[in-house]
């Protein structure tokens, strides 16, 4: 059984813990500095530059800003260049760009706008305006960033959920003593079964089975040893079915009910005398049972499902045969 896992909502504040990173590209020192004294005093703005090119989009896609201040005309690389490839990197496409250009020149801001930059601003720009820019670009980016994350959150959370779902409802399908199918799953098996027994005008099969004088091997041995000896019967059951339709469940106590679809007398005959021996053979002591060990009485019934009948009739019929088994001495199959 796999363990169920709830969310984790911690991994979900800290990616909410944004804060402004700003990303200066630009080969002159001097501009660097004179960025760096207007964003100074702003608690909640980080100041990071790169003044080689060539190291920029590594240097962003370790730092991952909030926005990236671009230069244009730098030694070697086009700007605009520098731009297509963080629209072309997984981890950098939706961080938003601001050119800082010395030149204002309208071919160069459109083709800045072309190649994916959110804003253009003509170097040195009045501080007041560069941190209004900055922070409403970098608003925006946060902003769809918690969006996303948060639909990630919501979609993990609710395979979670299902995934939950699913175990519960394994869990609600089996008997917690034996781990076979419990009563629940035997009404919906043998209903399921009789519909398609029906429909295909195909034999089904029941063997209601119940464990010989078992009050006495728990009076004798007690309530634990009874548990276990249930244990091993519903084992040895288990085992013994070879066809993986055919179902055995806990009907109740120290009754086992066994489905067999699309199987006719003879074939259940078959199964049934395999296991009533296969339960003598366990050969667990049961001193004042019929042959002394632990026993089970069978009571068989097939029948052909029809309009006419329904599935509780099947078991009452498998029923009166197990209860002839008693009567006529127990650790034998009925039909
Ligand atoms: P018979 O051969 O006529 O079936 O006799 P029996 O003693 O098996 O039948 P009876 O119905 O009188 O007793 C069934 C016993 O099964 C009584 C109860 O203590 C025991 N039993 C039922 N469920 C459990 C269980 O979960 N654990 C244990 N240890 N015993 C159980
Ligand atoms: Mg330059
Ligand atoms: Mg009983
Ligand atoms: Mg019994």
């Amino acid at each position: 059984m796999s363990e169920v896992t709830l969310p984790i909502t911690a991994d979900y504040q800290a990616v909410t813990q944004f804060k402004v990173r700003v990303l200066l590209v630009d080969d002159q020192l001097i501009i660097v500095e004179a960025v760096r004294r207007m964003l100074s005093d702003h608690a909640d703005i980080e100041f990071h530059y790169v003044t080689d090119p060539a190291a920029a989009i590594a240097t962003a896609r370790q730092l991952q800003p909030t926005v990236i201040l671009q230069d244009l005309v730098m030694p070697g690389v086009d700007g605009i260049n520098l731009i297509r490839a963080y629209r072309d990197d997984a981890s950098l496409a939706q961080v938003p760009v601001i050119v800082l250009s010395a030149r204002d020149n309208p071919q160069l801001k459109a083709n800045s706008f072309a190649v994916g930059a959110n804003d253009y601003v003509v170097k040195l720009p009045d501080r007041l305006e560069l941190l209004a820019r900055i922070r409403y670009h970098s608003a925006g980016y946060i902003s769809r960033l918690q969006r996303d994350e948060a639909f990630r959150f919501l979609r993990a959370s609710q395979k979670n959920l299902a995934d939950a779902n699913i175990e519960l409802q394994k869990l609600a399908a089996l008997d917690s003593l034996t781990g076979i199918a419990n009563r629940r799953r035997f009404d919906e098996v043998l209903r399921a079964e009789w519909q398609r027994g029906k429909r295909d005008k195909k034999p089904l099969s029941l063997l209601m089975c119940d464990i010989d004088c078992f009050k006495m091997y728990n009076d004798t041995f007690g309530h634990l040893a009874g548990d276990l000896c249930l244990k091993k019967v519903a084992a040895v059951l288990t085992e013994h079915l070879m066809r993986p339709a055919d179902v055995v469940a806990r009907y109740g106590g120290e009754e086992f009910a066994i489905v067999l679809p699309d199987t006719d007398e003879r074939g259940a005959l078959l199964i049934a005398s395999a296991c009533r021996s296969h339960i003598e053979q366990l050969a667990i002591d049961n001193p004042r049972a019929p042959n002394g060990v632990i026993s089970m009485s069978i009571g068989l019934a097939t029948i052909v499902p029809s309009h006419e009948g329904t599935a509780e009739g099947l078991i009452a019929m498998a029923d009166k045969a197990l209860y002839r088994a008693k009567h006529d001495g127990r650790n034998r199959i009925v039909a």
